[in-house]
Parts: structure tokens; C-alpha cells; sequence
């Protein structure tokens, strides 16, 4: 499906708020936020309170934040507070990957998107930056449990800003998995990939970036010559909250012994590996979680506007040649 414009997106599926609609229609920089992170990555009321920062964040970097989740059996693009309210403490939203759209949306349910999921709709709508906390990836110890994070990023063209993967999971295969998707790892004023809760995981990114704008032009050159991978930003946890890697390894091996011997397995590895760790970390973790979320809104943000920017000036050169 090719949406040109939001009226076109089927009504019994979508509902796009009136600020988002403005802004699709004006090209007006949109920053597309996850809800995953809302209904299955935090604990409630962080989780909630964390959801309207973003969208501050965002906004107080002049562009327009478009939460993504799916509202009893609609996907919504931009949230009212009450829904985000709704998912934030009801604990019944099912976790929305590729395969959940039909499922839920059939089912009337209300779900919160992963990256695979939150890419989806952003991409129908037109969206072309997205922040999320962490992206999934290649497990530990499992090679088929690959999230489906990955393959959509192959297949959506937006720029995509996250602290790295958490060390939960396997870095290096995760790396190779998307070298070989075509998915560039960009790096924001760094050449290691960030571990999430740590500044760096020890492997190289594709590419050092110094600014939002040379993420815009790299972007923007891709969608000229038509790819349709995205652009992933590594965008390193603020030095001040991140934890060192080693503390953290600590964490994630209790974890993923307790996932084992609990038989955790499917789509609750991660949600469990996360609560763990939160858990065995006290409040060090959550903090630093809560502190890089805003830290990537603000840059998607940023270069949600350096894209505009760049559409502006590429407008006025073709209409004066
Ligand atoms: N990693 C994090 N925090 C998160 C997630 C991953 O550090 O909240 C969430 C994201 O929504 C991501 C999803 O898209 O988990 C991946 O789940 P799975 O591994 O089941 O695909
Ligand atoms: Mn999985």
C-alpha cells in the first residue's frame, strides 16, 4: 500500500491526530514514538510519565511528536493522554511485532508497538524519523530468536534513533545481521556502537556523524535513489547516567539464568530480561533508561528538522532551474 496522503489511509484501521495530519500535509517535521516501551519496558507510573516527556522533548525541538499504538483495534497515530494513560496502567495491551496487526486489530485490543511494529504504521502514514530506548536484536545463546525488529528496519525508509541494543543481546551478530539487511549503523559523535545502559559495546559503527544535519543528507540521499532501508542512529547514553559495561554484564547474566530456568521463551524474553535487570540494578538502571528516551527524542527531533529543512532548500533550487 502507497499512501500519498493521510485522508487515503483506511478509516476502519487508522485514526491520525489532527496535529499529525497538519503536519503530514504540510511536511512539517513529525518524530514517530514507540509504545512498546509504555506498556512492556517500563514499570507504570515511569512508564507514563516518561511518555509525556518525550512528547515534550520533541516539541521543545520544533517538531511534532506522533506516539504510535493500537487503541481498541485501531492504530493511532498521536495519542490522546487519556489513552495514554489507558496503556500505561491497564496491563492488558498485547506487545504489537509484524505478526500481532491483524490479530489485534481484529480482536478490538489495545497494544503497545515494538520498533518492528512502530515502523509499520510510520511508514504508511509517512513518517520519517523515529526515537526509540533500544533496538531488538540476534538473542544470546539462541540464533533463531531474531526480532522481527530487524527485517523491518531492511524495509522502512526512516531515519531511526536509539542508544544501541541492550547487552542482553548478541552485538555482534546483531551488527552482522544488519550489515547484511543494508541497514547503515550511524554513530552520533561516536565510532562504537552503544550497549544502552553503556557508552559503548567495544564494536565499530558504520559511520561517525558530528551533527543532525550530515543524518539528514545521508538520509535524504538514500530516499532519492529510492532505498527503502532505514537509517539507524546510535546515539550513546548520557555520560553521566551510563552504567559501566561490566556492572551491567552482571546484571544480564542473572537475567538470562533466571529467564532459563524459568522457561521464559517467545515474546516475553525480552519484557522479562528487562524487568530483571531493572530489578538487580535498583534505580541506577531506570534512570539512565529514562535519561537516554529523552536524549533520542531530542535528536530525532533535531533531525526531523534538519529534513525539512534540506526539503525546503531542495524545493526552491528545483523551482528556480
Ligand atoms: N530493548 C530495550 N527496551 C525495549 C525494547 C527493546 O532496551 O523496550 C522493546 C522494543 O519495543 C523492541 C522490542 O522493539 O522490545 C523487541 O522485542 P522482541 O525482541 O520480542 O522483538
Ligand atoms: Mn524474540
Amino acid at each position: 500500500m502507497v499512501i500519498n496522503h493521510p485522508s487515503e489511509l483506511p478509516k476502519a484501521i487508522y485514526s491520525v491526530s489532527t496535529d499529525v495530519t497538519q503536519a503530514l500535509q504540510l511536511g512539517h517535521p513529525l518524530v514517530a514514538l514507540e509504545s512498546a516501551v509504555i506498556t512492556h519496558g517500563l514499570p507504570y507510573p515511569e512508564n507514563l510519565t516518561l511518555a509525556r516527556d518525550v512528547e515534550s522533548e520533541v516539541r521543545a525541538n520544533r517538531a511534532i511528536p506522533a506516539t504510535i499504538a493500537i487503541i481498541k483495534g485501531k492504530v493511532k497515530v498521536g495519542l490522546e493522554l487519556q489513552e495514554m494513560e489507558s496503556l500505561a496502567c491497564e496491563g492488558e495491551a498485547r506487545k504489537i511485532s509484524r505478526r500481532d496487526y491483524g490479530i489485534a486489530i481484529a480482536g478490538k485490543m489495545n497494544g503497545g508497538t515494538t520498533v518492528a511494529g512502530t515502523l509499520i504504521a510510520a511508514r504508511q502514514v509517512g513518517i520519517k524519523v523515529f526515537a526509540t530506548g533500544g533496538i531488538g536484536g540476534v538473542h544470546r545463546n539462541a540464533p533463531f530468536d531474531v526480532s522481527a525488529d530487524l527485517m523491518e528496519l531492511s524495509q522502512s525508509p526512516l531515519v531511526v534513533v536509539c542508544a544501541g541494543a541492550k547487552a542482553i543481546l548478541d552485538l555482534p551478530s546483531t551488527l552482522e545481521y544488519l550489515e547484511t539487511m543494508g541497514v547503515p549503523v550511524i554513530g552520533y559523535q561516536t565510532d562504537d556502537f552503544p550497549a544502552f545502559y553503556s557508552t559503548s559495546s567495544g564494536l565499530p559503527v558504520s559511520y561517525n556523524a558530528s551533527s543532525p544535519e550530515q543524518i539528514a543528507r545521508i538520509a535524504t540521499m538514500q530516499w532519492k535513489m529510492g532505498l527503502r532501508n532505514a537509517v539507524l542512529v546510535a546515539n550513546p547514553p548520557p555520560p553521566a547516567l551510563a552504567l559501566p559495561r561490566d556492572v551491567v554484564e552482571k546484571y544480564i547474566e542473572k537475567a538470562l539464568a533466571d529467564a532459563e530456568s524459568q522457561h521464559i521463551t517467545g515474546s516475553k524474553v525480552t519484557p522479562f530480561l528487562l524487568r530483571r535487570v531493572t530489578e538487580l540494578s535498583g534505580g541506577a538502571s531506570l534512570r539512565a533508561n529514562l535519561a537516554l528516551l529523552k536524549s533520542n527524542a531530542r535528536l530525532a527531533a533535531e533531525i526531523a528538522y534538519q529534513i525539512y529543512q534540506l526539503s525546503i532548500k531542495t524545493g526552491e533550487k528545483e523551482a528556480g532551474s
